[in-house]
Parts: C-alpha cells; sequence; structure tokens
C-alpha cells in the first residue's frame, strides 16, 4: 500500500458490530470483563483505547514503523523518551531545537542525572566531536525549529550504530509524507502531533514510532507507567487530520515556495530562510534525504524589534501565533515567543535575533498570503 492510501486505510477497516466507515470514539475510561482477568483485548484507556488503537498502527504505517505510540502532547512523547535512559547518561542534542524540548533536557530532566550537550549537527565533525563516553543518544531535528537547519540523516544514523547510540529524530517540520527517519536508519522518530500530522490547530497531542522492538518495550512499557497518553477524542481527531496529510503537505509546500520567493525578491526582507530555494545551504541534502521542502520559511527583516512588532502585528491572514502546521497561516517572533527559554547568548549564536520572524504558512490562496505579507511590510516600513 502507498502513503496516501495507509493514511486512509491502515487501522482503518469498517468497524465490527455497525460496519461505520469511520472508528468510532471510544470515550470510555475503561471496559467489562466477562470475567476475574479475562478481557476482550482492553482493560482500562490508559493502558489501550480502540480509538488510539487505529491512530497509532495508521501513524506508525506512514513513517514505515512497526510500532507507534500517542502522547497527550509532543512534550509528553520527548519526556517519555527520556525514560530509556538512566542518570549519567549523555544525550546530544541539536543546537537548534524547539524552546520546550530544550527546557525540558535542560530544566527537567538534568535533576535527575541526565546530561545533556547541543552540538550544531548539521555539521557531521561538530557532532562526532561532541560524543562522549556516556553518550547513549544523539536527538537531532532536520529541519531545525526555527533556523531550518538540515542534518544528514542517514550519516548520523551510521555514525550513531557504529558507536552503539540511538538516533532520534523530531520529524515534526517535515511529517512522513515528506522524510521518513527510519528509512534513513534512524532508530525513534518522534512528532509534535499538534502540528501537520493533526494539520486543523485544535488538537494538542505527540508520537513517538520505532521498528526496534527493544526500545518500542520500553516506550510502551513508560506510556502506560508514565501515563502522558493521548485521549481517545485527540486521537480520532488526529486520524482524521491523517486522512488529508498527503494534499495537504503539497498545498503547504506550493504556497512556501510561492511565499519564499516574493519575500526574497523584497527590499524590506535581509534574508529568507527556506530549504526548499536553491540559496538554502542544506537544499541538495534536503533534496537527497527527503521528498519536499515543507511548509515553514523563518525570515529576517530590515528593521530592529520595533519594526517586527509591527509586521507581526500587520498581517491579517497569517495569525500571530505559537504552533505551526495547520491549515491557516501563522506567524511568530521566536525570540519573544516559542524560544524565550533558551538562553539570551544562545539565541544569539544561533541567529535567533529580534529581527528575526517565523512563518508557517497554511493552504489558503496562495496570491491572499502574498499580498498579506506585502501590506505587512509596507506597513512595517510606514508607521
Ligand atoms: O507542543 P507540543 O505538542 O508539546 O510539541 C512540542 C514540540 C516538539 N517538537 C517540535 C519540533 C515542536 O515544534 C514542538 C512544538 N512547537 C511549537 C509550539 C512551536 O510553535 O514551535
Amino acid at each position: 500500500m502507498r502513503f496516501s492510501t495507509k493514511a486512509i486505510h491502515v487501522g482503518q477497516e469498517p468497524e465490527a458490530t455497525t460496519g461505520a466507515v469511520v472508528v468510532p470514539i471510544f470515550q470510555t475510561s475503561t471496559y467489562a470483563q466477562p470475567d476475574v482477568g479475562v478481557h476482550k483485548g482492553h482493560e482500562y484507556s490508559r493502558t489501550s483505547n480502540p480509538t488510539r488503537d487505529a491512530y497509532q498502527a495508521c501513524i506508525a504505517a506512514l513513517e514505515n514503523a512497526r510500532h507507534g505510540y500517542a502522547f497527550g502532547s509532543g512534550m509528553g512523547a520527548i519526556s517519555t523518551i527520556m525514560t530509556l535512559f538512566k542518570a549519567g547518561d549523555h544525550i546530544l542534542s541539536s543546537d537548534d531545537v524547539y524552546g520546550g524540548t530544550f527546557r525540558v533536557f535542560d530544566k527537567v530532566f538534568r535533576n535527575f542525572g541526565l546530561d545533556y550537550s547541543f552540538a550544531d549537527t548539521s555539521d557531521l565533525d561538530a557532532l562526532a566531536a561532541a560524543i562522549r563516553p556516556e553518550t547513549r543518544m544523539v536527538w537531532i531535528e532536520s529541519p531545525t525549529n526555527p533556523m531550518l537547519k538540515i542534518s544528514d540523516i542517514a550519516a548520523i544514523a551510521d555514525l550513531c550504530h557504529r558507536k552503539g547510540l540511538l538516533l532520534g529524530v523530531d520529524n515534526t517540520f517535515m511529517s512522513p509524507y515528506f522524510q521518513r527517519p527510519l528509512e534513513l536508519g534512524a532508530d525513534l522518530v518522534m512528532h509534535s502531533s499538534t502540528k501537520y500530522l493533526g494539520g486543523h490547530s485544535d488538537v494538542v497531542g505527540g508520537v513517538v514510532c520505532t521498528n526496534h522492538d527493544q526500545v518500542a518495550e520500553r516506550i510502551k512499557f513508560s506510556q502506560n507507567a508514565m501515563g502522558a497518553v493521548m485521549g481517545p477524542f485527540d486521537a480520532w481527531l488526529t486520524l482524521r487530520g491523517l486522512k488529508t496529510l498527503a494534499l495537504r503537505m503539497e498545498r503547504h509546500q506550493k504556497n512556501a515556495l510561492a511565499v519564499a520567493r516574493f519575500l526574497e525578491a523584497h527590499d524590506d526582507v535581509r534574508e529568507v530562510i527556506y530549504p526548499g530555494l536553491e540559496s538554502h545551504p542544506g537544499h541538495a541534502l534536503q533534496a537527497r534525504q527527503a521528498h519536499g521542502f515543507g511548509g515553514m520559511i523563518s525570515l529576517r527583516l530590515k528593521g530592529d524589534l520595533e519594526a517586527a512588532r509591527r509586521f507581526c502585528r500587520s498581517t491579517k491572514l497569517f495569525f500571530l501565533a505559537e504552533s505551526l502546521g495547520g491549515v491557516e497561516s501563522l506567524l511568530e517572533h521566536p525570540a519573544i515567543m516559542t524560544h524565550a527559554s533558551v538562553p539570551a547568548e544562545t539565541r544569539a549564536a544561533l541567529g535567533i535575533t529580534d529581527d528575526f520572524v517565523r512563518l508557517s504558512v497554511g493552504i489558503e490562496d496562495e496570491n491572499d498570503l502574498i499580498e498579506d505579507l506585502g501590506q505587512a511590510l509596507a506597513a512595517m516600513r510606514h508607521p
């Protein structure tokens, strides 16, 4: 079965008792048992739920994984992955990751004795030099949030496996439609399903997929033991989102390329960062390892913080909001919003400056989006 067919059929047989073609929302916490210790496949919804099972089967199939586990948020998924490790273990992470990812590593799991360091994983030598004897996992985003740096997933997987390390990839920005890290050798793939998988900005969730049976056993155990599970209605919404993932991703990308070209030619924009532009340093690598470039664009404006604020509050179709990957276009100011928990010096070193803005390009008409950005740039220049 191919991608778009899997998205609509895997885990989604007509319901056994009624023939309903849509997987029902099994909004139940528990299941009546015919006898003590005898059950019909489900005992308690933290452990398993039929709606969540259907979604997990589908997303695992889309990532070409044997196992998928759904969580109440992307952070819940990442936190559960951390239970694979013990005090003294070291995790080497991309330096440019979502602010909340940095925060949970730095402010939560360090307190439990896990150690973290951060490197530019788009530079294989820098990554190799940062591996320590205690390193157990390399954790990357590619493209990174928000600088959209591209890391060579297959080369990193190779390096990790030679050294006995796991490679985990946060694939949120690509979705499995454009990039399937397990096929490139990664051991774990994770998503904030709040973004492209759900796709409609109406549900928060996270997911972990793997083909590594021992890792899967432990994630499944921790999913139940820690309990950061996705609820049935949220699983249903996300499964519904998956059905149109392929169509939406194509449109996100088409719109993003049009918007990126418009911004690249605009006098009030200093720099446009979009992996689909030939000017992006990771363009060729992205073209090789992925099936597309996605819908996220970062840009540097010609102006200071006040100018960036004026730009951000002047768009009408692009809502000023955190998050990404929904049908509606969003924009945000990473230094003040999504990456405020990253220390100021680190932000400066990464290039998350006051003039830096991130766009999540939605699936509206590209001409309306371009007009909206054009009028906001005019409002920025002429307050
Ligand atoms: O928000 P949540 O579902 O818990 O997922 C966290 C997360 C993990 N990984 C990446 C790459 C992410 O972008 C996110 C969430 N990001 C935003 C809310 C944002 O605006 O960047």
